[in-house]
């Protein structure tokens, strides 16, 4: 089946920061999970490089505004690797292709008769390239998201007839009440389609830094409705010689909470007008705050996103952000907070536990898990957990669907000090496997329990941890990643023994700055 997934498209004005890397590492998890279920997947991101932030960027510095993104998109780019994305395509708004696909989108939507022209006089933020509504105006004519002054601007533009949609968005919001998660941001979104929708400019006629409009050349779409279209012109492209439209579309889109509006009213509203599905979800997450305000580069509270992945390695940070900032709602990151979580659930929960398995196999049984059943009690702590976590991760609850693999994981640390293997081992006979009733039955079982319960965890736990679980299912000798193999005991017997592993997490970690 095909599965599409995406990212918000990020401006190329400014340098990447954790908060961009936050919605790409939720969008991955999305992403890795679903190849574990076979779906044929489209992981998309990209840069959204149109627009006035650009083009007054690249004057101040005297230089064209394809100079200047030519220059930064790079930059965005190049977190995949650091980051262990496992993104399918980037997409730049600048491509040839996509502006000629949404050109013709954009004229459908005309002749479809949802465009007039028309002039427009608003409050007008060059940093969201927004006019802002009347209750979206912060005190003394400010943006209430950058704080700066906005500017009331008049201009001949062409419009969009968003109030047309204002019936068929409140139908969509009452039939598909978990159509945009989570509620509160439904409920924001609903409130705001309830309190009246109006008319929105299509395009632009003050900048030529964008999509030209094909009907009018003065005019330049407005770089919203460009980057929106980027979640659909690039099924045209993103896989040479297909067209992914029909067995991609429609997709599930992470979002930031500040960027809803376009997404939960523009987007489908446009989508409707050009006879396009409407997305399978939007998936809304909140911010990661530094010293209680948001992380952006404007405040200068920016964490680098290369930094943290040098020191602590990628699925460190990438699950240090899905634990410590539950999706869907604010939280506050510190280097100090990764170091934390790293020491304690990374090294000690997960990789000593990984480590004393394998270890004890290999010294009580040379390396062969032992061909008996799992322990029922531990069965029944995992059972169904496959299941669950894949719901989960379908509603969008990333930090929910880790947080029940994370409690299976402390399970078996419990169970090994519940059980003490070593103990069992100086109880057991030489010789004496197999017979009935002595003790080593119950060190097989306490074996075959602690590697196939490490096995089915490290499964479910790849898309949040994709290098150490690779390494540790490698040692195993089970590299298969399959999701509903993932369920305890789904593995049999097998006569190979298991590798040598060394620390998943080593606790030499380089001192902070
Ligand atoms: O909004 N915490 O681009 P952008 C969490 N081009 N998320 C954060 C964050 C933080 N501190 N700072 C930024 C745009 N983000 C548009 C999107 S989509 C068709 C066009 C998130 O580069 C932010 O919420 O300003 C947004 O979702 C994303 O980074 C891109 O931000």
């Amino acid at each position: 089946m095909g599965y599409e997934v995406t990212t918000p498209i990020f401006y190329v004005n400014a340098a990447p920061h954790l908060g961009h890397a936050y919605s790409t590492i939720v969008a991955d998890v999305l992403a890795r999970h679903h190849r574990q279920r076979g779906d044929d997947v489209l992981f998309l991101t990209g840069t959204d490089e149109h627009g006035e932030p650009v083009a007054n960027v690249a004057a101040d510095r005297g230089i064209s505004p394809q100079e200047l993104v030519d220059e930064n998109a790079p930059k965005f780019e190049a977190m995949r690797g650091p980051l262990e994305s496992s993104s399918d395509f980037f997409i730049r708004t600048s491509d040839p292709r996509h502006k000629a696909a949404v050109q013709e989108i954009l004229t459908r939507v005309r002749e479809n008769g949802w465009v007039y022209e028309g002039e427009y006089e608003g409050w007008y933020c060059p940093k969201c390239a927004d006019f802002k509504t009347e209750s979206e105006i912060a005190e003394g004519n400010t943006c209430p998201i950058h704080g700066i002054p906005l500017s009331r601007e008049k201009e001949r533009n062409w419009f969009f007839r968003l109030s047309a949609f204002q019936e068929p968005l409140e139908r969509l919001y009452a039939e598909r009440p978990d159509w945009v998660v989570p509620a509160v941001r439904r409920n924001e979104a609903l409130a705001f389609i309830k309190g009246g929708l109006q008319d929105v400019s299509l395009s632009r006629s003050a900048i030529s830094w964008g999509v030209e409009v094909p009907w009018d050349p003065e005019h330049v779409f407005y770089v919203w409705w460009d980057a929106l279209l980027n979640y659909v012109t690039a099924l045209r492209f993103a896989r040479p010689g297909e067209d992914l439209t029909a067995s991609h579309w429609p997709a599930v889109h992470v979002i930031g909470k500040d960027i809803l509006k376009f997404h939960a009213i523009y987007w489908p509203a446009l989508l409707l007008a050009a006879g396009l599905e409407l997305p399978k979800r939007l998936l809304v997450g909140g911010f990661l705050l530094v010293g209680g305000e948001k992380m952006s580069k404007s405040k200068g509270n920016v964490l680098d996103p290369f930094e943290a992945v040098e020191a602590f390695g990628a699925d460190a940070v990438r699950f240090y952000l899905l634990r410590e900032v539950s999706f869907g709602n604010d939280g506050s990151v510190s280097l100090e907070g990764l170091r934390a979580r790293y020491e304690t659930e990374l090294a000690n929960d997960l990789g000593n536990l990984a480590s004393r398995s394998l270890a004890m196999v290999r010294r009580y049984r040379d390396g062969i898990v032992p061909d008996v059943a799992v322990d029922p009690e531990i069965a029944a702590a995992f059972a169904g957990l496959p299941d669950a976590v894949a719901g989960l991760l379908d509603d969008g609850q990333v930090s929910q669907a880790l947080d029940e693999i994370w409690q299976r994981v402390r399970r078996l640390n419990r169970y090994v000090e519940e059980r003490a293997p070593w103990t069992l081992a100086k109880a057991e006979k030489p010789g004496a496997a197999g017979e009935p009733g002595a003790a080593p039955d119950a060190l097989d079982v306490v074996l075959r329990t602690l590697v196939e319960g490490v096995r089915s965890v490290a499964v479910l736990l790849h898309p949040w941890l994709p290098a150490a679980t690779t390494t540790l299912l490698d040692a195993l000798g089970a590299p298969d990643l399959d999701w509903d193999g993932g369920a305890l005991g789904a593995r049999g017997a097998s006569a190979e023994p298991v590798g040598e592993l060394a620390p998943l997490f080593p606790k030499d970690l380089p001192a902070l700055a």
